[in-house]
């Protein structure tokens, strides 16, 4: 097996769902910024020139991010990240889905429309990027909110995939671009999705239930934010 991966969020995804599984896949790193992605031979892997893609020892290739954190699940069910009976594995469904479309694609749409990159791949629409930009901090105040009943990780009690997706959400711009600077919530219970890095691997994804989400606000400081140990981890 082999996964090809790029420093970007979607492959971030996958890169800490395998982190929190504690397996270990082979990596094939692509450089996005040289075109590696958009090569003829990288397009019969995946027609859409995009990361990540995971290429089975049979051949078999799959792409688009939670379906490749699917598969693995299937591989290795324990720890448990899309839920192990029908109630959590809705819940976790419906968090991912929320997270996701709500504020991670959100940002990816700002990203998509303003970033010097991107310019000669696509038409970028600076009127939707504004208006992208204007919602995602409302999002994050929503999430704040619902978040406020205390429950420890996103979708209940235990530390799932739709976390991940809030993680990679909060990672948009950690460090990153000017134009994505403000777009993500550095505080309140929504922003320590970030600080959940923090946490070796084991302390999110098992022996969790009780656990708390660490307070971002404490972890920035103490200088202890969530930029650096990305690279090691994750
Ligand atoms: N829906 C796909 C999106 C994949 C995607 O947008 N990948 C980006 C990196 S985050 C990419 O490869 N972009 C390179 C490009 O478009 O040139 C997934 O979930 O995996």
């Amino acid at each position: 097996m082999k996964l090809y991966n790029a420093p970007a969020p979607n492959p971030r995804r996958v890169r800490i769902f395998v982190t929190e599984k504690g397996i270990d896949i082979p990596r094939v790193e692509l450089n996005l910024l040289a075109g590696e992605n958009r090569t003829p031979e990288f397009r019969k892997l995946n027609s859409l020139g995009q990361v990540p893609v995971l290429e089975l020892d049979d051949g078999g290739i799959i792409t688009e991010s939670m379906a490749i954190c699917r598969y693995l699940e299937e591989l290795h069910p324990e720890p448990s990240l899309f839920g192990s009976n029908p109630r959590d594995r809705a819940r976790i469904e419906m968090w991912e889905r929320r997270i996701s479309n709500e504020i991670f694609l959100r940002i990816g749409n700002v990203a998509l429309n303003t970033l010097p990159f991107f310019a000669t791949r696509r038409t970028q629409v600076a009127a939707f990027a504004q208006a992208e930009r204007q919602v995602v901090p409302e999002k994050w105040a929503w999430l704040d909110a619902e978040l406020a009943d205390g429950r420890p990780f996103v979708a209940g009690d235990d530390f799932s995939v739709a976390d991940i997706t809030g993680m990679a959400a909060s990672l948009h711009t950690r460090p990153g671009p000017a134009e994505l600077v403000g777009l993500v919530s550095k505080n309140g219970r929504a922003g320590s999705f970030g600080s959940l890095r923090e946490l070796p691997p084991g302390r999110r994804s098992r022996g969790r239930r009780g656990s708390r989400r660490p307070d971002f606000d404490t972890l920035r400081a103490t200088n202890r934010t969530c930029e650096g140990p990305e690279a090691r981890l994750i």
